[in-house]
């Protein structure tokens, strides 16, 4: 069968590999700039043919390069995981300044949370070759929580106590959200203090 990115694969790599070197310079400057690392780990993947095939017949839409590219934006992805609140704001705002890419969607679900307590920044971006690029930007305490309540969406024997663990997760969520704003308050208070 013919890949349902056409010839585009080495292309797409490139814009992947531009966008990961974009965020390696924002994060260089901003260790610079308050001797602190502002992310923890960055992951990156060109999403598989069959999570992109699966992904456009969930969305009723044609199994074809035109489907993968230009309809659905999440071919390529990025997470960057960070310690602190802040941190996932400066990166935001290092990517916004970009002179060679367009913001074509941001999601904010860290100030509006999903219902379910989902946390995360989104960025669609558009890089100089034309391929969208989903970035998600979030905490390491956003980051398990997402690993965790997605490890139970998607294991079927949980069916009898999902109700449950999603209201537990809800509980979670919203106590890591409340610790992550304490732990902005202590480091601000730490940066103050050794100004
Ligand atoms: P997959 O197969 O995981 O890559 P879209 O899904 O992009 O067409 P949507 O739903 O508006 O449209 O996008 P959104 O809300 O920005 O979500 C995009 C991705 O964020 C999802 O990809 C997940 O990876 C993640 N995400 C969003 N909501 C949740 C959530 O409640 N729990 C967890 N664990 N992850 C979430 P998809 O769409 O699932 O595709």
């Amino acid at each position: 069968m013919d890949s349902i990115y056409g010839e585009h694969r080495p292309k797409m790599e490139q814009s992947l590999n531009e966008v990961l070197d974009h965020i390696s310079s924002i994060r260089f400057d901003l260790k610079n700039k308050n001797g602190m690392d502002p992310v923890e780990h960055c992951l990156y993947r060109i999403k598989a043919e069959d999570s992109m095939r699966e992904k456009c017949r969930r969305n009723h839409l044609p199994e074809n390069e035109d489907s993968a590219l230009l309809r659905l934006h999440d071919a390529i992805g990025v997470r960057v995981v960070c310690a602190f609140l802040s941190d996932v704001y400066a990166i935001r705002d290092g990517l916004r300044a970009l002179p060679d890419i367009t913001v074509t969607d941001e999601k904010d679900y860290i100030t509006r949370a999903k219902p379910n307590g989902y946390r995360s920044y989104h960025m669609i971006i558009k890089t100089r070759q034309g391929y969208f690029v989903e970035i998600q930007l979030r905490t390491v305490s956003m980051d398990t929580w997402a690993s965790l309540e997605h490890h139970m969406k998607y294991k079927k024997a949980l069916s009898g106590n999902v109700e449950l663990f999603s209201s537990e997760l809800k509980r979670c969520a919203d106590e890591l959200a409340s610790t992550d704003v304490s732990m902005q308050a202590i480091r601000d208070l730490i940066f103050e203090d050794n100004r």
